[in-house]
C-alpha cells in the first residue's frame, strides 16, 4: 500500500498513464489489430511509419509519466514531448471525465468478434482467441483460412453451414426430420423404438438440434446405427457426419447434420442407441434439461446413489477427495422414468416442466 502511494504521489498524472497503458494493452493483447490489416494494405514504407508511430505511443507515456504537474489544458498537453493531436485529446478525456471510452471500445470488439468465431461449429474458446490474435476478425477470414490457420474437419463444416447453424428450428421441421427417420428405422427393424428428445421432448417451440433415441426390445440389435446412417445419406436427409457412428453395438452416439428437404436449411442432429435396459435413465437424461439433469445427479449422490445416462445405480463408492469411483455399483432394474423419479424421492415432473 505504501509503494503504491508513494507512486501516485509521484505522477500528479497518473490516471492518465493507467488508462493509456490499459488502452496500449488492449492493442498489445490483440497482435492482429489494425498492425496486421495495415500490412496487407500498405506498402512496407508505410508499414515501417507504423511501427514508428506505435513506437511514439509508449515515449508519449514514458514523457506524462515524467511530468512533475497536473496537466490542465490541451494546448499543456500537445507539448509533452511524443504527443500528438490524438493522444493529447485522449488525456483531456481521461482529465476531464476520468474515462476513456475507446478502451471499452476495443474490448467490445474483441468480445463481439471471439463471439462469432466461437458460434462456429467446432470452435471453442481458445481456438477462437487464437484466430482474434492472429488478425482474423470475420467470418470471410476464417472461410479464406488467412494468417495461414487450419481448420479441422468439424470447423470446416461449421463455417460452410454458418448461417444455417446459427438458427433454432421450428419444432414442426424438427417432427418432419424425425418422421422421416423413424420410417427409415422401421424399414430396417420393425422392433426399433425411437424417439425425439432434447428440447422437442419438453414442448419447446424451437430447437436447436434435433435429438434421437434409439432401443431394441428385446435386445439384440446389431449394426443398427450404421445401417440407418446408410439409409439417411442415400435419402439425402443427412448432409454430413461430425462424428460417432462407427460403433455397430447397441451404446452409440452419432453427430451430424441433416435437413428435411434441399429446400431447408441444414440441421445439427445427435442420434443416441442404447440398450433396452437402459431405456428410463436415457430417457431421463436425453429431454433434460442439462440443468435439471445436474440437480437430479446432485440429489442421487447426496442419497448415496448414482444418476447418469444409463440410469440410477446404487452401491457406488467413490473417494472422498478425488470423487473418483472406487466401486461401480449396480444398476437399479427401474422400468420407466417414474419409477426413477419414486426411488429418488422426486415428485414427478413431465417432460415440459424440467426446465431451469
Ligand atoms: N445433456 C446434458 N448435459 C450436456 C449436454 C446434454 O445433460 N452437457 C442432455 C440434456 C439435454 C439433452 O442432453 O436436454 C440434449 O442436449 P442438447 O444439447 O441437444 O440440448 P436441448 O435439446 O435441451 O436444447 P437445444 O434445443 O438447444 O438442442
Ligand atoms: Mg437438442
Ligand atoms: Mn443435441
Amino acid at each position: 500500500l505504501q509503494k503504491r502511494d508513494k507512486v501516485r504521489t509521484e505522477c500528479p498524472n497518473q490516471d492518465v498513464v493507467d488508462k493509456l497503458r490499459e488502452l496500449a494493452n488492449t492493442y498489445r493483447n490483440r497482435p492482429g489489430d489494425d498492425y496486421h490489416w495495415r500490412v496487407y494494405a500498405y506498402s512496407k514504407g508505410d508499414y515501417l511509419k507504423m511501427l514508428t508511430c506505435n513506437l511514439t505511443r509508449s515515449v508519449a507515456i514514458a514523457s506524462i509519466r515524467n511530468c512533475k504537474h497536473r496537466i490542465e489544458s490541451l494546448e499543456e498537453a500537445l507539448g509533452i514531448h511524443g504527443v500528438g493531436v490524438k493522444t493529447a485529446e485522449k488525456i483531456m478525456e481521461v482529465i476531464r471525465t476520468g474515462n476513456l471510452k475507446r478502451i471499452r471500445y476495443e474490448q467490445d470488439e474483441r468480445t463481439v468478434i471471439v463471439g462469432i468465431f466461437r458460434g462456429i461449429y467446432g470452435v471453442g474458446t481458445t481456438v477462437a482467441y487464437d484466430w482474434y490474435s492472429r488478425g482474423l476478425r470475420t467470418l470471410e477470414d476464417v472461410k479464406q483460412r488467412r494468417f495461414g490457420i487450419k481448420l479441422t474437419a468439424a470447423q470446416d463444416i461449421g463455417v460452410k453451414y454458418y448461417e444455417d447453424l446459427a438458427s433454432r428450428m421450428p419444432r414442426e421441421e424438427a417432427k418432419d426430420i424425425f418422421d422421416q427417420i423413424v420410417t427409415h428405422a422401421h424399414s430396417i427393424d420393425s422392433k426399433l423404438s425411437v424417439e425425439i428428445m432434447g428440447s422437442y421432448r419438453r414442448g419447446e417451440e424451437t430447437c436447436g438440434d434435433i435429438d434421437i433415441l434409439i432401443t431394441r426390445n428385446p435386445e439384440d440389435a446389431l449394426e443398427v446405427l450404421p445401417r440407418l446412417l446408410k439409409k439417411l445419406h442415400e435419402a439425402k436427409i443427412l448432409v454430413a457426419d461430425l462424428g460417432g457412428g462407427d460403433v455397430d453395438d447397441l451404446e452409440a452416439k452419432y453427430m451430424g447434420l441433416c435437413r428435411r428437404s434441399p429446400r431447408d436449411k441444414v440441421r445439427r442432429i445427435d442420434i443416441l442407441t442404447i440398450p433396452y435396459s437402459q431405456w428410463p435413465g436415457a430417457l431421463i437424461y436425453f429431454t433434460g434439461d442439462d440443468i435439471f439433469n445436474r440437480s437430479m445427479r446432485l440429489l442421487a449422490n447426496k442419497k448415496g446413489m448414482s444418476l447418469n445416462q444409463r440410469g440410477l445405480w446404487t452401491g457406488v463408492v467413490r473417494d472422498h477427495r478425488t470423487r473418483q469411483k472406487t466401486a461401480a455399483g449396480t444398476l437399479l432394474n427401474l422400468p420407466t422414468e417414474r419409477a426413477i423419479f419414486e426411488y429418488l424421492g422426486v415428485p414427478w415432473q413431465e417432460p415440459h416442466q424440467r426446465v431451469r
